[in-house]
């Protein structure tokens, strides 16, 4: 068994989460996760990270916050297996899709969608904002599938081998599927195709099982389940009992 030395602080369910783990999946990389829910995070967490936004990881003494840093990190510091095109023109249009994902699927995906369904109701005991549910559904994803269906292969990845172009759309893609969403093939063949595709590939799956515990799991018991389960899990947390809200909450 190799020795592990990187932890990631971050649940399961976060896309931004789920970004790191793939990259470290393909990898080969060891990491243990301390698969907390960002708003349960503990002084500790603030202060690892400033936005109090998970994922952070810890490596050595290297402590990073946000994905995109996280990410290219690894993939300067542990360059097996670049996640990366080779020319510059190409590297940028895959930073832009990167860029793309993280905000616009990151704010419909996840704050219209997903957050309305699931995090104001398990973190907040809130009701979801149906204007803001409905919108989403009706404007906001078609249009990203609208544009994603016009730019993505109709085979194989955006660039010749997996990138993190892919590992960054498709983690978005998980966060809608675990709120029954699918792209209606009919209507955006390679969209849907692609999204298939990469999720199916090696890194993600490892992960899958763990996620779906997650979902099916009350909060409180996740760390429990998870380990029950045989995932990576961390010895120590920087996770409380009472949320408190984030800077950027809706
Ligand atoms: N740009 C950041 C975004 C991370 C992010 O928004 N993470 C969400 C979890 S899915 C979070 O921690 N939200 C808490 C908050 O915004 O208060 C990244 O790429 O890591």
């Amino acid at each position: 068994m190799p020795t592990v030395t990187i932890r990631v602080i971050g649940s399961y369910l976060s896309p931004y989460v789920r970004k790191v783990l793939a990259c470290l999946e393909i990898k080969g990389i060891a990491y243990e996760i301390d698969p907390i829910v960002p708003f349960f995070g503990n002084d500790e967490f603030a202060r690892l990270s400033p936005l109090r936004r998970i994922p952070v990881l810890i490596d050595g003494g290297t402590a990073l916050s946000d994905s995109t840093v996280i990410c290219e990190y690894l993939n300067e510091k542990y360059p097996q297996i670049s996640l990366l095109p080779e020319s510059p023109e190409a590297r940028s249009r895959a930073r832009w899709f990167e860029e793309y994902a993280d905000s616009r699927l990151g704010e419909v995906f996840v704050w219209h969608f997903f957050n309305q369904l699931v995090i104001k109701k398990f973190v907040w005991g809130a009701a979801p904002d149906h204007t803001v549910l409905e919108k989403a559904q009706r404007e906001e994803i078609p249009q990203i599938l609208d544009y994603l269906e016009g730019v993505l292969p109709e085979v194989g990845f955006l660039f010749a081998s997996l990138s993190i172009a892919d590992i960054a759309l498709a983690s978005f893609f998980r966060n809608a599927a675990f709120v029954r969403f699918e792209v209606d093939a009919t209507r955006w063949p390679r969209t849907a195709g692609y999204v298939s595709r990469v999720l199916a590939t090696d890194g993600f799956m490892r992960i899958r099982q763990y996620e779906e515990l997650c979902i099916r799991t009350a909060l409180p018991e996740h760390r429990s389940a998870l380990l029950a389960a045989g995932a990576p899990i961390a010895g120590t947390t920087l996770g409380t009992d009472t949320p408190r809200p984030g800077f950027f909450t809706v």
